[in-house]
């Protein structure tokens, strides 16, 4: 450790640290908005400035490392007023219509005007550029006019996706975040995973909110309107209402998504319960008849846009189940509407996932079982958040429900699909219990846990060593993939999510500001509350849940059956 002083009180920092972290240790948040660890660390913005004594200028600290002895100063008058004074140029080329804003009340650089005490938003006010909005993509909008060009976005999708589809064009007063040749978001590769959204400070990104459809459809008499919930919503729904990081808020969302006056409430737990026995299927099938392997999982549809636009040659590999969403929506308007003597066409399915691209799977091709489209709308979850204060719902203090049945049934195997490694590990429950006839000792396979970019494990099965891999974030799934394609790995299944962590740290998820994403893990404190419902379930694993089990002797027939791949598998586009 190093021995410095941070305001005159000497504290003791880890070799290493930044200045940043280091006032963090002694209970200074020193404001940045650029800065994100891991992702973006540039030290352009300025906000972050401090005094170190024999510096001949403020430094930024999310940059600067300590030193023994070293002497700081965060909050002297000269830096607070050049960290107001930048606030201020950002301000004069800045839309400043944050009452009607996306972002208002969860906009970093809001609170951030408001601490440091900006008083005239208007005083450096001359040129300003303006840009028209780009809707193009189907997923979400941009809106330069509210962009402080802090690149957080276009280093997310650069060195955490590898995708690198927006970035800055032209300099200086010029500078904007855009595509190549100025071309909108949506004619370009971009995969529709949201992460550029789940990392902005303010609004110049957001989804497309699909609210007052949602809410157009629950007034119409003439509409059953159903909602499915994706299993990462539940851990991550209450830090919109104020509740700490990883609160898994289930009952309170069931309760809500009822008072929101859905006519059923159900759990796409359920089709993940019903997507792993198709996929396990799949995959004992594959091994066993020579089919392709690596089988890969095919629920991510940030990541199978990312396999089509990318990694063309391996859509063989790609599992032929639809995602649960899909195979939600599909079980709805066939199978329930049938018991239920509904009309499929008057359904209207609603999904609440963690996940932007969601809203682009719902219109994919060979998604409608019932000639009808499979989901009809998909919102975020910060979307059933707005949903939720826009009716004056008191969040907090509703009550705990449970699900509305037989569609709402579900296992711990399901819940954990929202972590990354999750899927693999369910679908791990049901494989081997079906190759080897036994009862496993234990359901739980910890080797595939956690939020490490890649994880491998083998297990031996009735005599076969299984070969598994795991990856979450495309940079990672880019680098497995280039492993198996070389041949210098080789594996039966892989699991692949699009974003960093799976889907509790999905792009639709409430905004966690830089303050806590700099310090603290969002991704594992979210995906603890789910491998923490698991725990607690009774069923733990698919193939068990009697829902299910009703459905393949009711309809189905058994796991790969014609009329299971007639209604819950697709196809993809080379
Ligand atoms: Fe996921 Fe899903 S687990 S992709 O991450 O497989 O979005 O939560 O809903 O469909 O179940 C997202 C989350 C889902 C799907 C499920 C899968």
């Amino acid at each position: 450790t190093f021995n410095i002083k941070i305001n005159g009180m000497p504290i003791q920092a880890p070799k290493g640290s930044t200045i940043l972290e280091a006032a963090k240790l002694a209970s200074i948040d020193i404001p940045t908005l650029c800065y994100l660890k891991e992702i973006n660390e540039i030290g352009a913005c300025r906000i972050c400035v401090v005094e170190v004594k024999g510096a001949k200028s403020l430094v930024a600290s999310c940059m600067y490392p300590i030193a023994e002895g070293m002497e700081i100063w965060t909050n002297t008058p000269k830096v607070l007023e050049s960290r107001k004074k930048t606030l201020e140029l950002i301000l004069s080329d800045h839309d400043r219509r944050c009452l009607s804003c996306v972002r208002s009340g969860s906009c970093e650089l809001q609170k951030l005007c408001n601490d440091l005490k900006v008083e005239d938003e208007g005083q450096y006010d001359g040129s300003r550029n303006t840009y028209d909005i780009d809707y193009s993509a189907a997923h979400m909008y941009r809106d330069n006019n509210k962009c402080i060009l802090c690149r957080r976005c276009s280093a997310i999708c650069e060195n955490i996706q590898g995708i690198g589809v927006i970035g800055a064009n032209e300099r200086g007063f010029n500078t904007v975040i855009a595509s190549a040749f100025d071309m909108g978001l949506g004619e370009t590769s971009c995969v529709s995973c949201g992460q550029c959204i789940a990392v902005c400070p303010t609004g110049a990104l957001a989804e497309k909110d699909y609210t007052d459809e949602v809410f157009a459809a629950l007034a119409d008499p003439d509409k059953y309107v159903v909602v499915q919930t994706a299993p990462a919503v539940r851990a991550a729904l209450g830090e919109a209402f104020g509740l700490p990081i990883g609160t898994n808020v289930q009952g309170k969302m069931v309760a809500a998504l009822r008072r929101l006056g859905f006519d059923k409430v159900f759990d796409t737990d359920f089709s993940a319960d019903l997507t792993i026995m198709e996929e396990a299927h799949e995959l004992i099938d594959r091994i066993q008849n020579n089919g392709t392997l690596p089988l890969i999982t095919s629920c991510s549809p940030g990541w199978i846009k990312y396999c089509e636009h990318y990694y063309p040659d391996m859509l063989d590999n790609l599992s032929s189940c639809k995602s649960p969403q899909q195979m939600f929506g599909a079980v709805t308007k066939t199978y329930y509407a049938e018991k239920m003597g509904l009309d499929p066409k008057k359904i209207v399915m609603v999904s609440v996932m963690p996940c932007t691209a969601k809203k682009f799977e719902i219109g994919r091709e060979d998604q409608d079982a019932a000639g009808v489209p499979d989901v009809d709308i998909s919102i975020t979850t910060r979307e059933l958040a707005r949903m939720i204060d826009r009716v004056g719902l008191n969040f907090l203090s509703l009550p705990d429900e449970e699900f509305d049945n037989p569609l709402g049934e579900s296992t711990g195997a399901a819940v954990i699909f929202g972590a990354t490694g999750g899927v693999m590990e369910a679908a791990l429950r049901t494989a081997v219990e079906e190759l080897t006839g036994k009862e496993l000792p234990s359901p739980d396979f910890k080797e595939v846990r956690g939020v490490k970019g890649i994880k491998e494990a083998t297990y031996s099965v009735a005599g076969l060593d299984i070969k598994v891999a795991v990856a979450s974030g495309l940079a990672n799934a880019r680098e497995l993939l280039e492993r198996v394609k070389s041949g210098e790995a080789e594996y039966h299944f892989i699991e692949i999510m699009g974003c960093p962590g799976g889907c509790v740290n999905g792009g639709g998820q409430p905004q966690q500001p830089a303050s806590v994403r700099n310090f603290t893990d969002i991704r594992d404190i979210r995906a603890k509350a789910l491998y923490k419902q698991d725990v607690e379930m009774k069923i733990r694993k698919s193939h068990e849940n009697p829902a299910i089990k009703t459905l393949y002797a009711e309809y189905f027939g058994k796991p790969g059956s014609h009329k299971a791949h007639e209604i819950l598998h697709t196809s993809y586009v080379k």
